[in-house]
């Protein structure tokens, strides 16, 4: 440890922090752009400078390493003056069209500008004019609102391993784009959103596709079904004045009501659907010499990125639509047929905590009636935010409402698919039961899988064939992992027989579409509402889901039956 002091506070703190962690330990918030407390540091952007006594000239605080009797100063009239001229210097070369930009009011330039005191940009000159890439369903780039923080090619180098973006060009050319300048569309882009979800300003966005729902709401000839994914229940409420970790389903449902949905539905019904199905399909393959390990299907950013790196392992996915999926299927073949709607009338919507979903809809062997998606637009948890302030409505005041039947009613095992480790904790309830002659497993819960280490390794007793034997487990999360773990399978390094993957870390807690900011503590704080939800559940399993034994029971038949082979799964292409 050394002491540092920072404004006159003395803090004593590990040698291999840097000035800005210093400060923040001691209470102290220094203004920053470029620094991002998960990313590597890299002292770009020039906000945070702060005088550090005996140094020459001023310091990153975000580079600039402690030191023992180090003295800094983060407020004298020579930092203040400084800090404004960065930031009057980046508006210099910034559309300033504020009032109408996506990230009005969650944007970080426009906040530090606010809190610095800038009330007008000095100076004038050429400004940068690059196209706009809109070109893919998930993801809007604008490079004119990039302030060059170089967030975006961290995070998808560091967490997905991807390396989409660099920057090119030199000097007031510089600028941040996919190789070649192309778009996401035509390079290896997972459409993951993990990029957007630490871009400062709208230089990377979500596609906004809310004024089509408002559209198809407002369309007396369409019947509007909505499904909200697990993770979406304990992150909205962030974007609308609520603590992060707050579990808003009943405020959520109730919104989508006066938003004026016909029937508002739950993923996590069809999280246990995925979960008969997909654990269904464990068992036969281990039982009769299938592909192993077979390995998970539903994270959208994680089937874009197999199918581009890892086209060879795609017999290892299980065929099992993603919840998404199966939920679009019913709302386009179940639902109509037992309501007696014309499918055409059927207008379906998802609340995903996640950019790549809006690219999974449109994947055409995910349509159960031809030329019609089963999804017709997927949005993200910010979007949904957006439309719920467009309205009007008051969320915090809204009353707790409970889904509509049959398709709402969902499990304990449903929810926790949004955390990382919960698809496979879901699957090992339902899959030991079914091998175990009905017995559930001793404690439902199964911890092992559970946790933010970036792969984690389990196994469970199970009986097969009338001998115990071990099922080993492995979990990742983050594409970076799971590459990781691909290579080893690839290389038959793996003895592995069930693998979860999801793209985003913590899984769909911290998805592409998640409100902003995700810390590691807003993670925690969404994971452990995951496994609260789940602990309050009076159902625990997917299996004793009792829509979803009744679903079996009088339209879909059985597990891997011909009706779920035809709606529920699907194939994959290189
Ligand atoms: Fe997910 Fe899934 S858990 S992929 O993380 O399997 O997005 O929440 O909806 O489909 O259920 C996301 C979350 C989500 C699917 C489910």
């Amino acid at each position: 440890l050394v002491k540092v002091t920072i404004d006159g506070i003395t803090v004593e703190v590990p040698s291999d922090f840097t000035v800005i962690e210093a400060a923040a330990k001691a209470g102290i918030r220094i203004p920053q752009l470029c620094y991002h407390p998960e990313l590597e540091k890299v002292g770009a952007c020039r906000v945070c400078i702060v005088e550090i006594e005996k140094a020459r000239g001023l310091g990153a605080a975000c580079v600039y390493p402690v030191a023992d009797g180090m003295v800094v100063h983060t407020n004298t009239q020579k930092v203040r003056e400084t800090r404004k001229t960065v930031i009057e210097l980046l508006l210099a070369n910034h559309p300033q069209d504020c009032l109408f930009c996506q990230k009005n009011n969650d944007c970080e330039l426009q906040r530090t500008a606010a809190e610095i005191g800038v009330r007008e940009v000095p100076y004038t000159g050429e400004k940068r004019k690059a196209v706009k890439d809109e070109n893919n369903p998930s993801l809007v780039r604008d490079p004119n609102k990039c302030i060059l923080c170089g967030r975006c090619i961290r995070a998808c180098h560091e967490r997905q391993g991807l390396d989409v973006y660099s920057f090119v060009n030199r000097g007031f050319k510089t600028i941040v784009e996919p190789a070649f300048g192309l778009g996401l569309d035509e390079v290896y882009c997972s459409y993951c959103g993990q990029c957007a979800a630490v871009c400062p300003t709208a230089a990377i966005c979500e596609r906004d596709d809310t004024e089509k729902v408002f559209a198809a709401i407002a369309d007396p000839e369409k019947y509007t079904i909505v499904q909200t994914a697990p993770a979406t229940r304990v992150a909205l409420g962030e974007e609308l004045g609520l603590p992060a970790g707050e579990i808003v389903t009943g405020k959520m449902v109730a919104a989508l009501r006066r938003l004026g949905f016909d029937k508002v539905f739950d993923t996590d019904f069809s999280a246990d659907l995925t979960i008969m199905e997909e654990g269904s399909e464990f068992i036969d393959r281990v039982l009769n010499g299938g592909v192993l390990p077979m390995i998970t299907s539903c994270s959208p950013g994680w089937i874009n990125f197999i199918e581009m790196k890892y086209p060879d392992l795609l017999p290892h996915l299980s065929t099992a639509k993603s919840p998404q999926g199966m939920f679009g299927a019913l709302t386009k073949t179940y639902w109509p047929e037992t309501q007696g709607i014309p499918v055409e009338k059927i207008f379906s919507v998802s609340i995903m905590p996640c950019t790549a979903k809006k690219s999974e809809i449109i994947r055409p062997q995910l349509q159960s009636n031809p030329g019609i998606p089963d999804v017709d637009v997927s949005l993200t948890t910010r979007e949904l935010a957006r439309m719920i302030k467009n309205a009007g409505i008051d969320f915090k005041s809204l009353p707790e409402e409970k889904y509509d039947s049959p398709l709402g009613t969902s499990t304990g095992a449903g929810v926790i698919f949004g955390a990382t480790g919960g698809v496979m904790e879901a699957a090992i309830r339902t899959v030991y039961s079914i091998l175990n002659d009905g017995k559930e497993i001793p404690g439902i819960a199964f911890k092992p899988v559970r946790g933010m280490e970036g792969i984690k390794e389990a196994s469970v007793e199970v009986p097969i064939k009338g001998r115990n034997v071990t099922v080993k487990l492995a979990v990742a999360h983050t594409l970076r992992n799971a590459k990781i773990l691909m290579d080893k399978v690839r290389a038959g390094e793996a003895d592995y027989h069930f693998i979860e993957v999801m793209a985003c870390p913590g899984g769909c807690i911290g998805g592409g579409g998640q409100p902003q900011p995700v810390t590691p503590e807003i993670r925690a704080a969404r994971t452990a509402a995951i496994y609260r939800d789940d602990e309050a559940n009076t159902l625990r399993q997917s299996h004793n889901n009792p829509d979803i034994i009744a679903l079996y029971k009088n339209w879909l038949g059985k597990p891997l039956g011909e009706k779920s082979h035809h709606y529920l799964h699907t194939h994959y292409q290189a």
